[in-house]
């Protein structure tokens, strides 16, 4: 597909929709209105066809099939579901079969849509639009507008699910706390602007380090950032927590509210914990809290545990 050289701004990237059928006339007919309406379209006769696909490309949108010979999308929704790569996927459920029951079943599986048979097209590039609309804003409530990362209660969630997964596996689950040091100074000096800058950097600085599709990097709050690392070592924690503190001092922000030639340094407090159904999830946070304001209190721009 090719864009004028013309056009004012770079387009939004395309949405990709995989369609999912054992119908050709309905596959050919769903793939010809959703291109032209200039999504982007996978198509999939079968839902075994359709999970390597999901996997491979990851689609923003799944139009699936109910009935199908071989593995069906009841059951094709289930698997989505319980695949962390896939979950969050949307799906619309597509059926001839519009009974109650099996919209109510539908739902349970975790689908967001269900379009009866015979299809109206104007009627599905409403639903569509609308699905991927929900899914844009539901991706915007879980990022910091400011940093392009991960927002609190993003990092809440995650953290409680890794706990989780780290309770059971007995694998241990580590985190960094990271407060920006004098930064009221910084913002008196230079103002908000600057300092709303600043944090973007520090922030792009600190999920340069969070390498694995498990690691997450948040903005906590104000000029507190925490790092989360699963299936990690406080040995390996802290190697990567040092190297932070190295790459904000590196980026030469001067601080000029501090004296002397001060730069934007960082103060991190690192903890590490293999969780037991006994320890609350707060254990985890309350430890590498207090050892960021151990860093802190011990002259700033360190890595304490
Ligand atoms: P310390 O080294 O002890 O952490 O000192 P500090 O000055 O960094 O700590 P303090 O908590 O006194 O001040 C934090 C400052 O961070 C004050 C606040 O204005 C600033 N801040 C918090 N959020 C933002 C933001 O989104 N943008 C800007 N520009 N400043 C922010
Ligand atoms: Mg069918
Ligand atoms: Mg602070
Ligand atoms: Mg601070």
């Amino acid at each position: 597909m090719s864009h004028p050289s013309s056009a004012p701004a770079a387009p939004a990237r395309q949405a990709a929709i995989l369609i999912v059928d054992d119908a050709p006339i309905n596959l050919g007919a769903l793939h010809a209105l959703l291109q032209q309406q200039g999504y982007q379209t996978f198509v999939a006769t079968s839902a075994e066809r359709a999970l390597e696909l999901a996997q491979r490309v990851r689609p923003d949108l799944i139009l699936l099939d109910i009935v199908m010979p071989g593995m069906d999308g009841m059951e094709a929704c289930r698997r989505l579901k319980a695949d962390p790569n896939t979950a969050a996927i949307p799906i619309i459920f597509m059926s001839v079969r519009d009974e109650e029951d099996d919209i109510v079943a539908g739902f349970d599986l975790g689908a967001v849509d269900y379009m009866p048979k015979p299809l109206h097209m104007a009627e599905v590039c409403v639903r569509v639009r609308a699905r991927l609309q929900a899914a844009h804003a539901g991706q915007a409530a879980l990022v910091d507008p400011l940093t392009r990362i991960a927002n609190r209660r993003h990092f809440d969630s995650v953290l409680a699910k890794e706990w989780q997964r780290a309770a059971r596996n007995g694998a241990p689950l580590s985190l960094i706390v990271l407060d920006v040091d004098h930064f009221k100074l910084y913002n008196d000096a230079l103002g908000h602007a600057a300092g709303d800058a600043a944090l973007q950097q520090v922030a792009a600085a600190l999920q340069s380090h969070a390498l694995r599709p498990t690691d997450l990097s948040a903005r906590y709050g104000g000029e507190e950032f925490v790092l989360l690392f699963a299936e990690t070592e406080l040995d390996n924690a802290m190697r990567i927590a040092e190297a932070i503190r190295e790459h904000v001092e590196g980026l030469h922000l001067p601080n000029p509210g501090v004296s002397g030639s001060a730069v934007i340094t960082v103060s991190i407090g690192v903890a590490s914990i293999v969780p037991s159904q006994l320890d609350a999830v707060e254990t985890l946070f309350l430890a590498a809290d207090r050892a960021m304001y151990e860093a802190k209190a011990a002259g700033r721009n360190r890595v304490h545990a």
